[in-house]
């Protein structure tokens, strides 16, 4: 049996003699290797933390003291050691496996869900000061990336440290990649921790409480050798001394001795402690560390080769790539156009702009909030700017767009990627709220392209636009459609008839559209002639078409990629109530709930009521209630 295979919980792996934990660290990697390979996911992340994780429940006690990983996407080798090696394992992130992030409802040692950037600090301080006023004893501890230091709710929490706790432990985690590279001047302050200290010598009350620790004089030993040899151990470093808090670093985050010591001082310490860990993104993996970018979170990959299955011939550009080279396009004839993206150039595709016209493209880091303001000052400069920014993503910027764009009417032009089902990541990535979120705001612009084409209209007319505009449009494949060479302008808020039909009118958007058009064909063989609409904007929502639909038909269906609540049928069904049109309305979407992740988009249809033969049925009911409705009200 495999040392892994005997750890069932944190008490096994304090059990481990320290010469086995290499063993460990080897099993653990081919473990997520394997199964990374096989299903996707967080390769790079994952591979770099494995000794860390190891000695943080080697000193730690979950679930009495509690971990809060940022982003929570390096969560694997935790859930690996607290009795989740299991078959749920196997199949992490499909239908029934375990999440790709750490979440509540999945384990008492996941102490905080998470798969948004930048959280894990502040929820860290939360359970701190809990427990101070508690009066318990328990250890928290923030494990937070060096790419979550550009976000600023990270920066608020560390501003916020010393006020809240008296204690707590934080972790650097120095990899030097967000997804891609690191961007900003905090980056460049933490290389500058490493490679460059004004090194202070080491603190007597630190050496003291080694003196305490088992293996702490080797440690004091060793420092003094190390700071000989490389003027580097202890820094005084004046940035998180100004916060309040003691940083010690640069610590070998591969070395498990002194992992450990670190974290049993960090751990016995009066004061809040930063620790400065340095990992490798893809640790024992040759392939994923000469390309972090690509494993920071893949797609299944051969093990030798890390190559991804080739996409059988004639498959759809991806919309992201559409997105991503239109823009390229209509930059190049308006050199007005900016391209802003919030850490992701390769997940957006504004890495083409990056390459294509690298002045005309700004990676702000992990900081929507700041991405959309920032776009906005250049907004008000005579720039068009384009925030690229998934959906579930821009959540967090929704007071820059009401009160900084919108309420200034500034021609900002928003891509929302992912919009949709992220269904590998789950209900944190899940874009499905955006409608609903931008509906409400005054003045603004909300679309979904059906097809590539429709996008690059739908782009060309944004940047036209001389407001605020929003385009949504879902992850993966396009729909095949030839991109005409000139993008055309649409008509703000006008949908397009796409089929007629006596019966009933089915209004779809974005991704819906194709659908609607087979639904349309199903219930043709059941004697219902279904006219099918394309409604393009949710905001403004073409009314007049609306009226005339409502009027030749006896039933109206939506259909969009997004919650039920407060989207596109809402929508139709408010514009139907202000008119005092009696035709009913049969909404198709996202039920009122979280979505989970799960092995595809089409079981999460399946599993949420809305695979084509479901949609057939509530539909095919829809309509006999309606007929049923008419025929008692004509006797
Ligand atoms: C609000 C938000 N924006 C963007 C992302 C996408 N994202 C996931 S991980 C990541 C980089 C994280 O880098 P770092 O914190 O350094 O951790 P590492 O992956 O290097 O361990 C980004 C940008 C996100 N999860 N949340």
């Amino acid at each position: 049996m495999s040392l892994l295979d005997r750890i069932q919980s944190p008490e096994d792996v304090k059990a481990l003699a320290p010469e086995e934990l290499p063993t460990l660290a080897e099993e653990i990697r081919a473990r997520v290797i394997q199964t990374t390979a096989r299903n996707g996911g967080h390769v790079g992340p994952n591979l770099g933390v494995v000794e860390l994780t190891i000695a943080l429940h080697r000193v730690f006690d979950t679930p009495k003291d509690r971990f809060c990983f940022d982003v929570a996407h390096q969560g694997y080798i935790h859930k690996l050691l607290t009795g989740r090696n299991d078959a749920r394992f196997d199949k992490m992130r499909l239908s029934d496996g375990l999440s790709g992030f750490l979440s509540r409802s999945e384990s008492e040692h996941d102490a905080f869900g998470a798969g948004h950037a930048g959280t894990a600090l502040s929820a860290a301080l939360g359970m701190a000061a809990a427990r101070d006023l508690r009066g318990s004893d328990e250890h928290v501890v923030a494990l937070c990336g060096d790419a979550a230091f550009t976000c600023g709710i990270t920066m608020e929490a560390l501003n916020n440290v010393t006020a809240a706790t008296k204690r707590l432990v934080i972790i650097l985690n120095d990899n030097k990649w967000s997804i891609a590279k690191n961007v900003g001047a905090l980056s460049r302050y933490f290389n500058e921790l490493i490679t460059n200290p004004v090194y202070n010598r080491l603190n007597d009350d630190i050496e003291s409480l080694l003196e305490k620790i088992p293996g702490g004089q080797s440690i004091i030993k060793f420092g003094s050798k190390w700071k000989r040899e490389t003027k580097d151990f202890f820094v005084s470093s004046s940035l998180f001394e100004t916060f309040g808090i003691r940083y010690i670093g640069p610590i070998d985050g591969h070395d498990p001795k002194q992992l450990e010591h670190y974290l049993e001082f960090a751990k016995n310490a009066e004061q809040p402690v930063l620790l400065h860990v340095l990992t490798e993104k893809g640790r024992g993996y040759d392939v994923a560390i000469k390309n972090p970018e690509r494993f920071h979170g893949a797609s299944p990959f051969d093990i030798e080769t890390g190559k991804g299955a080739p996409s059988p011939a004639g498959t759809p550009q991806k919309y992201q790539d559409v997105m991503g080279e239109t823009l390229v396009k209509l930059a190049r004839e308006d050199r007005s156009v900016i391209g802003i993206t919030a850490a992701m150039p390769a997940g957006t595709s504004l890495n083409l702009l990056e390459a294509a016209l690298p002045d005309q493209f700004f990676d702000v880091g992990i900081a929507e909030e700041h991405a959309v303001l920032f776009a906005a000052g250049m907004a008000t400069s005579g720039f068009h700017p384009v925030c690229a920014i998934y959906s579930t993503f821009l959540q967090r910027a929704y007071d820059q767009i009401i009160h900084d764009v919108a309420l200034q009417n500034l021609p900002v032009l928003f891509c929302m990627d992912r919009a949709g089902l992220s269904p590998n990541d789950g209900a944190t990535h899940h874009g499905l709220f955006d409608f609903a979120y931008l509906r409400c705001v005054p003045g603004v612009v909300v679309m979904a392209p059906a097809d590539e084409d429709e996008l690059a209209d739908m782009m060309a007319t944004g940047l036209a636009h001389q407001g605020p505009a929003f385009i949504r449009y879902p992850r993966g494949n396009a729909e095949g459609q030839p991109i005409k060479e000139q993008p055309a302008l649409i008509e703000i808020g006008k949908a397009k008839r796409l089929q007629a039909g006596d019966d009933l009118d089915i209004w779809a958007i974005g991704s819906m559209v194709p659908d609607a058009e087979r639904l349309a064909a199903r219930l043709s063989e059941h004697g219902i002639q279904a006219g099918v609409v394309n409604a393009r904007f949710v905001k403004p929502l073409d009314t007049e078409l609306l009226a005339e639909s409502a009027q030749a038909t006896k039933c109206i269906v939506t259909m969009e990629d997004h919650v039920i609540t407060g989207g596109l049928g809402t929508a139709v069904m408010e514009a139907l109530q202000e008119a005092n049109s009696p035709c009913p309305v049969e909404r198709i979407g996202w039920p009122d709930t979280f979505v989970e992740h799960g092995s595809s988009v089409a079981r999460l249809r399946q599993d949420n009521g809305l695979s084509a033969e479901a949609i057939l049925e509530r539909v095919l009911a829809a309509y006999a209630r309606q007929a049923s409705v008419r025929a008692e009200s004509s006797v």
